[in-house]
């Protein structure tokens, strides 16, 4: 395997970040996943423009263009021969001193690994998910934005905990007034009638590619979709709900804090939408070859 860094292709036993790197020392840094999907990067611009917003949220300047950053990932999926895969994306603040002062630090690093993915089990598409509330609030946004996809991702692990702990792989995320935010890595949307309903990202959480991917499919297949503040009522209430990021695609949700949501399986309209989503895929990327 060869990981892309700063410029070079380089041995995975050779590719290193130091230990005085900010991104390793306080999570300093930004970072993206994008899927590979039948030998294309699936929605590369979108992932790299919200990789530079990031950066620019953090003040840090990316020392390449976005172009440059597009062509570098092609690059590094060529290199590994990735026709369906995952890619990852990350910049780091770069190497300073041990005191938080990100202006100490010399060059971002710029890393992209591209490989395999760990998917959820097949076998929970057909059934669905079951998810918990978790008592780890989405950071506010105005302490750390979650429209930042930074390094820090301390906020999601110690959501992650309570959700494996609690016997499930996803968890609710709500915000610091009570609202529904985000699960712990990816968007959640909700079903009502022929309404797609999902929470603005002003209530906390990512502008996730998958989830805006949603937003423009469904009005081509004449469901509506709407941005709105949901309470966990609404979610409890809902006819379906289901979970977007580029990891999990769409995957439904049909228990939420013991409750069952919905039919209890997977609704017809989370299941078009999928359909929908994974042919978009295949054919809309940016070839690799
Ligand atoms: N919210 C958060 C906090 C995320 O980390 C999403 C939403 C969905 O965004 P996208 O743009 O992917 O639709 C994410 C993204 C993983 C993994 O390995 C997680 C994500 C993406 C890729 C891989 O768990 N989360």
């Amino acid at each position: 395997m060869k990981i892309y860094m700063n410029g070079k292709l380089v041995d995975k036993a050779k590719a290193h970040v130091s230990v005085f790197d900010h991104g390793l020392l306080y999570g300093d840094g930004v970072f993206e996943g994008i899927r590979a999907y039948n030998g294309r990067v699936f929605m590369l611009d979108e992932h790299v423009d919200r990789l530079y917003r990031s950066a620019q949220a953090i003040s840090l300047s990316i020392p390449m263009t976005k172009k440059e950053m597009a062509r570098a990932v092609i690059i590094a999926c060529k290199a590994n021969k990735v026709a369906d895969g995952y890619i990852r994306l990350v910049v780091t603040r770069g190497v300073g001193t041990l005191g938080l002062n990100p202006y100490t630090c010399e060059t971002p690093q710029v890393i992209i690994i591209a490989g395999g993915i760990q998917l959820y089990p097949a076998k929970l598409y057909e059934t669905g998910l079951s998810v918990v509330t978790v008592g780890t609030v989405r950071n506010p946004t105005e302490a750390t934005n979650p429209r930042i996809k930074s390094l820090n991702y301390l906020n999601n692990i110690l959501a992650k905990i309570e959700a494996i702990n609690a016997g499930v792989m996803e968890c609710v995320m709500l915000n610091p007034q009570g609202y529904v935010a985000e699960a712990s890595g990816d968007n959640i949307f909700i079903v009502r009638g022929d309404t797609l309903i999902t929470p603005p990202p002003w209530c906390g959480s990512l502008e996730g590619i998958t989830r805006a991917v949603v937003m423009k499919l469904a009005p081509e297949h004449g469901y509506k979709v709407k941005e709105d503040v949901l309470a966990r009522y609404d979610l409890y209430t809902a006819d379906e709900m289901f979970l977007t990021g580029s990891a999990a695609e769409i995957i439904s949700v049909v228990n939420m804090d013991r409750r069952v949501i919905g039919s209890g399986k997977p609704g017809p309209v989370t299941k078009e939408l999928s359909r929908h989503f994974r042919a978009f895929a295949r054919i809309s990327g940016t070839p690799i070859k």
